[in-house]
C-alpha cells in the first residue's frame, strides 16, 4: 500500500485526522512537508510514502519505475534504463519538481535546470516521500509540481546481500552490512547494476546508431550515526555513484559526436539533531560534487568534442521546531553556494568554456496547529539570489473535517524556479549570451480537496489549478522569460484492502496549455490510470501493476520544419512474484511490460519490450 493513511487510520481509535497527539509510528511520519517529523494525516497537501518494502515488492530496477506508479507523475524517457528522463509532476515542467536526498536539493549542473532524477541508483532509496503541489515557501527554488525526498537511511537493523538477473543481460549485485557498537551504528552499503540495453532510436538514418545503448551503475554508501545523550545525535554519511550510458544521435548523427555518457556524483553530508521536550534543532552540512560528460564513443572521453558540466554545492539547513498546542511552528535557515565549470566546444568547434559561482540564502517559517477540526497552515518564506536579489513565496492551507472520518482542504501557494546558472549567467558551448534581467519562473497554486474513510476505503479528490509565468525559453542567443502556462487537473486516489488482496488506484486528468498557443504541453498524458494489486497466496506473495497512460504530444526534430506529433495511449502490465524459501532467503520474479506493448514515451525513441528479471536476497 502506498499512502500510509490506511494503517495510520485502522490504529486510531478517535477520528482519521485527529493525529497530532496520537500517532508516534516511524512508517506514519514524515519529514518533507516540513523538515521536521509529523503524522501524515496532519499534512493537508496530497503526500504519498513508498517504503523499500514496497520498492522490493514492486522489484523496481530504477528510480524512475517507482516514479510513474505514483499520482500525479509522467515520466518521458529517451529509450531504456540509464536514458534521459524527464518527470512531470501535475502536468509542470521537468525542472519544476524539487528533488531532495535527505532534505537536500540535488545540484542541478545542466543548463536546462533538471535535478536527473534518473541518474540516482534505485539502491540509494530506502524510502520516497512526495508531495504534490507547491512546497516553494518551505524549500525556495524547485518546489512549483512537487518535492519527491529521497531517504538513503535504513532504519532496518540489519545486513543484506542481493543478486539478480535479467532480459537483456541485465544483472545486479549489492550489499548492506550494518552494525551497532553500543549507540554507534555504522553502515556500509554498495549496488552495482548493468545492461546492454537495446537500440534505443531504431529508425535512425545514422547508421552509428544501430547498436545497444547498455548502461551499467556503480554505487557506494557509508554511514556512522552515534546516540550522544537523551537530547543530542548525530550523523556522518557519504555517498557516490558512477554512471555509464550509450545513447543515440540520430539521423543528423555523425562520426565522433556525442554517443556516451558518463556521469558521477559524490555527497558527503552531516548533522546534529537535538530534541530536548516540545524543542527541536537540527543542523545539516553538505557538500556534493557532479561530474557529467558527453562524448564520441569513436574517439573516448579525451578529446576535443567532449562537454563536461562539473559542479559542486554546498549547502548549510538550520532548523527549529516547536510543538506548540495541536501543531507547531518551525523556522530556520538555509545557505547553498553552487559553482559549476562547464567546458565543451562552441558551435565553430572553438573550445568553450564557463565558470560560474551563485549563493542563495533562504529564511523560512512555517505554522501548523489544529482546533478541534480544523487544520490550519501557513508557511512563508523569502530567498535571496546574487542575481536577482530577493524573492518571497507563501502559502497557506486549511482542513476541516466536517464529520468524522471526511475532511475538505482548500489551499493556495506560490512557488518559484530560479534559472539555471548557464540560463542566468550565459552558456558559451551553447552559444547563449548572458542576460541579467533574467527572472525566476514563478507559479500560483489552487487547490480544493475532499478525502475520506468510507468502509475500508481510504480515498481523496483533489482539483487543482495552477498559473506558471515568467516560463524560461530561449530566442536566438539569450533565455528570456516569455512563455506562461495554465494546467488544471483533478486526481482521485484510493486504497482498499478486500480480503487477502491489497488494490491501490489513481486517476488523473491534467489540462496543461501554453497560454499563447493553447496547446497542450508535450510528452503529458491527459488521462492516466495507475492501479497496483498485491497479495499472498500461502507464501507467495504477488503484486500486479496495471497502467494506462493516455495519448500524448511531441515533436518530430527529425523533421524540417519540426512538426507536432501525436503519440497513441497504450495500457501496460507488470506482474511480480517472491517467496521466502527461508526466513532469510527471498527469490523474486518479475515479467515487466507483459504484452509485450509496443509505445513511445519520447517521439522516436523506443520502450523495453517484455523484460523477465529473476533476483534473491539474503538477510543476516
Ligand atoms: C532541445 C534539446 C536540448 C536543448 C534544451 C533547451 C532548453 N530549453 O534548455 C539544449 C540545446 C540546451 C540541449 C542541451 C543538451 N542536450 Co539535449 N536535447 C534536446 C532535444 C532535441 C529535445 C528536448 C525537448 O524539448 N523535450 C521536450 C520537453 C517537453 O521535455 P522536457 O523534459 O521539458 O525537455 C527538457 C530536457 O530534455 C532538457 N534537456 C535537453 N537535453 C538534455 C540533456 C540532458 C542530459 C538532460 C539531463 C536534460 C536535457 O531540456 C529540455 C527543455 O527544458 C532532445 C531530443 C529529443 N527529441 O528529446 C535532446 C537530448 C535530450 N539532448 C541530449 C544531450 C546529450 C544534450 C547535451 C548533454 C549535449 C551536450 N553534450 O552538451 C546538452 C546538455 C543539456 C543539459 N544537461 O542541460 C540527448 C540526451 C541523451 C541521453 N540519453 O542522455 C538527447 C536525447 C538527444 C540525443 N542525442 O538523443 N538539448
Amino acid at each position: 500500500m502506498m499512502i500510509k493513511k490506511l494503517s495510520l487510520w485502522s490504529a486510531l481509535s478517535v477520528t482519521a485526522f485527529s493525529g497530532w497527539a496520537q500517532d508516534s509510528s516511524p512508517d506514519t511520519l514524515v519529514v518533507t512537508a516540513n523538515r521536521f517529523q509529523q503524522p501524515v494525516n496532519t499534512v493537508l497537501a496530497p503526500t504519498d510514502v513508498v517504503t523499500r518494502e514496497q520498492i522490493d515488492k514492486w522489484q523496481a530496477k530504477t528510480v524512475l519505475d517507482v516514479m510513474r506508479r505514483l499520482p500525479g507523475v509522467d515520466v518521458a524517457q529517451s529509450g531504456g534504463m540509464g536514458q534521459l528522463a524527464s518527470v512531470f509532476v501535475r502536468g509542470t515542467e521537468s525542472r519544476h519538481v524539487l528533488v531532495l536526498v535527505d532534505g537536500v536539493p540535488v545540484a542541478r549542473p545542466g543548463i536546462s535546470n533538471d535535478s536527473d532524477l534518473y541518474q540516482i541508483p534505485v539502491s540509494l532509496v530506502q524510502r520516497v516521500e512526495y508531495i504534490r503541489g507547491p512546497r516553494s515557501a518551505v524549500y525556495g527554488s524547485g518546489a512549483i509540481g512537487g518535492v519527491v525526498n529521497i531517504i538513503t537511511q535504513s532504519d532496518e537493523d540489519r545486513s543484506q546481500v542481493g543478486a539478480g538477473v535479467g532480459s537483456k543481460g541485465y544483472q545486479e549485485y549489492n550489499g548492506t552490512l550494518r552494525q551497532r557498537f553500543g549507540d554507534t551504528i555504522v553502515t556500509a552499503a554498495g549496488a552495482y547494476q548493468t545492461t546492454n540495453g537495446f537500440n534505443v532510436q531504431p529508425d535512425s538514418t545514422y547508421a552509428g546508431d544501430r547498436d545497444r545503448d547498455g548502461y551499467r551503475s556503480k554505487l557506494f554508501w557509508g554511514g556512522v550515526e552515534h546516540t550522544f545523550n537523551d537530547n543530542f545525535n548525530g550523523f556522518f554519511r557519504g555517498y557516490g555513484y558512477k554512471n555509464n550510458a550509450d545513447y543515440d544521435q540520430g539521423g543528423w548523427g555523425y562520426d565522433g559526436g556525442g554517443d556516451e555518457n558518463q556521469h558521477y556524483s559524490q555527497s558527503w553530508d552531516t548533522g546534529l539533531r537535538f530534541h530536548s521536550g516540545l524543542y527541536s534543532s537540527q543542523l545539516l552540512a553538505s557538500y556534493q560534487r557532479i561530474k557529467d560528460y558527453n562524448y564520441s564513443s569513436y574517439v573516448g572521453r579525451y578529446n576535443t568534442g567532449t562537454t563536461l558540466d562539473d559542479m559542486e554545492q554546498r549547502y548549510i539547513q538550520w532548523g527549529n521546531n516547536v510543538v506548540i498546542g495541536q501543531g507547531s511552528v518551525s523556522a530556520g535557515a538555509d545557505w547553498k553556494q553552487e559553482r559549476l565549470t562547464s567546458y565543451g566546444a562552441d558551435f565553430t568547434g572553438a573550445p568553450a568554456k564557463d565558470s560560474y559561482k551563485r549563493d542563495n540564502t533562504g529564511l523560512y517559517l512555517t505554522g501548523q496547529q489544529q482546533i478541534d477540526r480544523v487544520t490550519l497552515e501557513a508557511s512563508g518564506r523569502e530567498d535571496h539570489d546574487d542575481e536577482f536579489g530577493w524573492h518571497g513565496t507563501w502559502q497557506t492551507a486549511a482542513g476541516w473535517e466536517f464529520v468524522d472520518d471526511y475532511r475538505v482542504t482548500l489551499s493556495y501557494g506560490t512557488g518559484f524556479v530560479a534559472p539555471s546558472l548557464g540560463q542566468q549567467y550565459g552558456a558559451e558551448r551553447f552559444g547563449i549570451a548572458a542576460n541579467p534581467d533574467l527572472q525566476p519562473e514563478e507559479s500560483k497554486q489552487w487547490e480544493a480537496g475532499i478525502e475520506g474513510l468510507t468502509g475500508p476505503l481510504d480515498w481523496r479528490l483533489s482539483a487543482y489549478r495552477y498559473k506558471i509565468q515568467n516560463l524560461i525559453s530561449y530566442d536566438n542567443d539569450a533565455y528570456y522569460n516569455v512563455k506562461s502556462a495554465t494546467i488544471k487537473g483533478l486526481e482521485w486516489t484510493g486504497n482498499i484492502s478486500t480480503g487477502p488482496v491489497a488494490h491501490s488506484l489513481t486517476l488523473q486528468y491534467i489540462d496543461p496549455r501554453d497560454d499563447e498557443t493553447d496547446k497542450v504541453l508535450n510528452r503529458r498524458a491527459k488521462q492516466q490510470v495507475k492501479y497496483n494489486l498485491s497479495g499472498n497466496v500461502y507464501d507467495l506473495g504477488w503484486d500486479v501493476t496495471y497502467q494506462y497512460i493516455g495519448k500524448r504530444y511531441d515533436v518530430d526534430t527529425t523533421a524540417s520544419p519540426y512538426r507536432t506529433v501525436e503519440m497513441g495511449g497504450v495500457s501496460l502490465w507488470d506482474l511480480a512474484v517472491s517467496y521466502p524459501v527461508t526466513s532469510a532467503l527471498t527469490v523474486r520474479g518479475k515479467i515487466a511490460n507483459l504484452f509485450d506493448k509496443e509505445y513511445e514515451t519520447v517521439y522516436g525513441y523506443a520502450t523495453a519490450g517484455r523484460e523477465y528479471t529473476l533476483s534473491g536476497s539474503y538477510t543476516f
